[in-house]
């Protein structure tokens, strides 16, 4: 019997993996926060290294400044203690022969000044999103964010330029930019967000102008082999909309593609939910972007082996199955059951339900 893709090393632009098991960015809120949401305990360091036979691992989103800080105890990667926090767990997942790439991130609106230092939360436009924050305070209601002027754009540009270059200091082999679930750039690329009049609203090519501006800067300071985006074309979650996820998205993969980016991450349906989701042509993406196409939302074992065989995708990301398997890649190989993974503790600080899942 032959090796089934899924288990046999590729690139993933200039990343050689050594299979195409992808570990999905996954928020663990265990970052160091009186210290500056710096990553790197002991305890970090060891969640990220028991899961080292991923062929590539994204790491949990790590915002590019203070206010794009969204959630409690999320590790940054603007200062120099994060760098240096993040160099610990880069260094064990290279130790172990894993790769890992950081998810850049800013979650625009979707915040609360409990968060972010005092500072408001901002966005493409003033509209407060239907979404609660939870912060050290409790459950809150977001409030109306701060349109951003063209000149406090290119601002948060450069903080995802300087991300992706703290990123390479910090030992990671690339960057996914965070495009996904309604946050920053998510915000700007849908209309129910978006209603801007300048050269970042409007129409579809301006309303992805930030997105690509974003991606242009990370190519210009790490090339284009060591970046990729996460996007989520249907989703709802942090109260997003589109009225045509098709022509939006279509001319985002078609401009992301004449850059020569290594992958675009698609979450395929609604996050965490139905897959069944009416509005987007994936198999158009798969055909029309020639990076990595790599596949998310609630594959299974069969699901990805038929994916990736079929060339359907060219790998896949798994988020819950990798919470509760640090050795979910033996265990697919083997067919194995899974541990089911226990949502309580997936926000909740220490080390259970974080690095004490059992391996085979
Ligand atoms: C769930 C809880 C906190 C953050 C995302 C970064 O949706 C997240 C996230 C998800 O991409």
């Amino acid at each position: 019997m032959t090796t089934p893709q899924l288990f046999q090393p590729t690139h993933i632009g200039d990343i050689a993996v050594a299979n195409r098991i992808v570990m999905a960015p996954l928020t663990r809120s265990r970052a160091d926060e009186a210290h500056g949401d710096i990553p790197g305990s002991a305890m970090n360091v060891d969640y990220y290294r028991q899961r080292s036979a991923a062929g590539l691992i994204i790491s949990e989103g790590t915002q590019v400044s203070p206010v794009g800080k969204g959630y409690m105890a999320t590790p940054g990667i603007y200062s120099d203690a994060q760098v240096e926090g993040w160099k610990s767990i880069t260094n064990a997942v290279h130790e172990a022969g894993g790769k890992i790439v950081a998810q850049i991130w800013h979650v625009g609106r979707i915040t609360h000044p409990d968060l972010t230092g005092g500072a408001q939360p901002i966005a493409p436009s003033a509209i407060q999103p239907k979404v609660v924050a939870y912060t050290p305070n409790g459950k809150v209601d977001i409030p109306v964010p701060h349109a951003l002027s063209t000149a406090e754009i290119k601002d948060v540009v450069n903080q995802f330029r300087q991300g992706a270059a703290n990123a390479m200091r910090a030992g990671f082999d690339g960057v996914e930019i965070h495009g996904a679930n309604g946050y920053l750039i998510d915000q700007f690329i849908r209309d129910g967000s978006n209603q801007r009049t300048d050269a970042f609203g409007g129409t579809v090519e301006n309303r992805c102008r930030f997105a690509l501006e974003v991606v242009d800067a990370c190519i210009a300071e790490i090339g284009a082999g060591r970046v990729g985006i996460r996007l989520s074309p249907l989703t709802t979650f942090n109260d997003v909309s589109d009225q045509n996820p098709q022509t939006v998205f279509g001319y985002l993969v078609e401009e992301l593609n004449k850059r020569g980016i290594a992958f675009i991450h698609f979450i395929e349906g609604e996050t965490g939910g139905s897959r069944d989701v009416a509005g987007f042509d994936y198999a158009w993406a798969r055909k029309t972007f020639k990076g990595t196409y790599i596949a998310n939302n609630g594959y299974d074992r069969q699901m990805a082996l038929d994916a990736v065989d079929s060339g359907r995708a060219d790998a896949v990301a798994f988020g819950r199955s990798f919470i509760a398997n640090p050795d979910l890649v033996a265990r697919l190989k083997l067919g194995s059951a899974l541990n089911a993974a226990n949502p309580s503790t997936f926000y909740t600080p220490g080390p259970v339900g974080y690095t004490d899942y059992p391996a085979l």
